[in-house]
């Protein structure tokens, strides 16, 4: 008999019959952690409040979108009042004139930014894009970096190939695989290798900034510096993917933060309020290369839909009135300095890279600054320590390998009741 207790597992149970895995996104069935995913029914605040009638404490925040928490009233509203104009058209409608308006004014290196439905598309249209407008066949990416489920970059993804102990994806032709390059992050004498062994050959270099997909790991000083200027050096286009810390670590995301420029952006998550999409622009003489006015194609039904614009346009322009990037800083220095402060009482290797509002977790004795010492922490211990948090109320990303976040909304009691579940949870290893 279902009870309110056991209704995740009931609807899971179900699911599993008619969605792979019993889920839309490989990540979401918990197999890095184990145990059977809840299912949510509403999201307030910081709070998620499941099925089964748990409050939860939200590191996740939909993946990135949710900087403000979730259901703030002003994308909400926003989104009542478009819903009332109907939900889609098929036609240019003002409000994508807003959204580029917002983009371009807080990224600058944007110059002309294209709507679209995934930060997956965005990710694959500026490949694209890049291969289009030099007319060299190869892209560099990194390993650990995750772009979205693209052929030519699910080559060691870092994010749910990697949680999924699956490096490379079935279903993707040696004859894409072989045109993407896959180095080490923070490896600067790798990059510049690669563009010696392949001269006019690279159309494009692909990096998370700080990649965010195998765990946090910050760039050590002046590597992104060097890729711009092997980049600039070697005639490729390079792409930032700030699908997730753009407009999160700064209105224009880390290229504000560091100053280094990228040629093309790709981004996602916090435009859409919560509600589907991608963008990318840049440089306008690259983006210019688009169809219609260009030879390089790209497309899509419901790219800038009215309802996600408005709700992306809520989202940032409450983020220009509110800058509430200091205030976000301060909160993830609370959660940061929690989980070291008990693990150094409780004796546990504990490394918590930290930046604004996004933190992971790793059970290493020393700083991760690639992918395969990422590999090398102890997700035994992670897969504990989440089901201990779990269990007292607060969800942690469901894998050593994913990023958490912190919205506006966790300031005050909740971060202050999670950090004292995170301690008692550590306690409890
Ligand atoms: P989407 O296609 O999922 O909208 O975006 C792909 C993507 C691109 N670039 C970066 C840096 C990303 O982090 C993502 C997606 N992030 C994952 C979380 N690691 C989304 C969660 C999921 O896959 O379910």
């Amino acid at each position: 008999m279902e009870t309110s207790a056991n209704r995740s597992e009931t609807l899971f149970s179900q699911a599993r019959k008619l969605i792979p895995g019993g889920v839309n996104s490989p990540v979401r069935a918990f197999r890095s952690v184990g145990g059977t995913p809840f299912f949510t029914e509403r999201a307030e605040g910081a709070r998620l409040i499941t099925a089964d009638g748990v409050s939860l404490i939200d590191f996740v925040c939909t993946w990135g979108p949710a900087i403000h928490g979730h259901n703030p009233p002003e994308i909400r509203a926003a989104l009542e009042a478009a819903l009332a104009d109907g939900t889609s058209f098929g036609t240019p409608n003002p409000r994508e004139v807003t959204m580029a308006e917002l983009i371009t004014g807080m990224v600058p290196s944007v110059e002309k930014v294209r709507m679209c439905n995934s930060g997956t598309e965005a990710t694959m249209s500026c490949v694209r894009l890049a291969r289009g407008h030099t007319g060299r066949p190869k892209i560099i990416k990194f390993a650990g970096c995750y772009h979205g489920h693209v052929d030519s970059l699910l080559i060691k993804a870092g994010s749910g190939a990697l949680t999924h102990g699956q490096p490379d994806s079935a279903g993707i032709p040696e004859s894409v695989a072989r045109d993407t390059i896959v180095l080490p992050f923070n490896d600067e004498e790798s990059v510049r290798a690669a563009f010696a062994q392949n001269p006019d050959r690279i159309a494009g270099v692909i990096l998370e900034p700080y990649p965010a997909n195998v765990g946090l790991i910050p760039p050590r000083p002046g590597y992104l510096q060097a890729v711009r200027d092997l980049c600039s050096e070697g005639g490729a286009v390079l792409i930032f993917d700030e699908v997730m810390t753009g407009f999160r670590l700064a209105p224009g995301g880390v290229q504000e933060v560091t100053g280094v420029i990228p040629d093309l952006t790709a981004m996602g998550k916090i435009i859409g309020g919560g509600l589907p999409v991608g963008a990318f622009g840049g440089r306008a003489d690259i983006m210019d290369r688009l169809s219609p006015d260009g030879p390089v194609y790209q497309a899509g039904t419901l790219s800038g839909n009215p309802l996600a614009m408005a709700a992306g346009i809520a989202a940032l322009q409450k983020l220009r009135a509110e800058q509430p990037y200091d205030r976000l800083e301060k909160l993830g220095q609370q959660a940061r300095d929690a989980l070291l402060e008990a693990a150094k009482t409780k004796g546990l290797p504990l490394q918590v890279p930290q930046t604004g509002s996004m933190f992971s977790i790793f059970f290493a004795d020393h700083p991760v600054t690639n992918y395969e010492e990422a590999t090398q922490s102890d997700a035994s211990l992670f897969k504990r320590f989440f089901h201990e948090c779990l269990r007292r109320g607060v969800y942690l990303a469901p894998s050593p390998f994913e990023t958490c976040f912190i919205s506006t909304a966790h300031a005050g009691d909740d971060l202050d009741q999670a950090c004292a579940v995170f301690q008692e949870s550590l306690r409890a290893l």
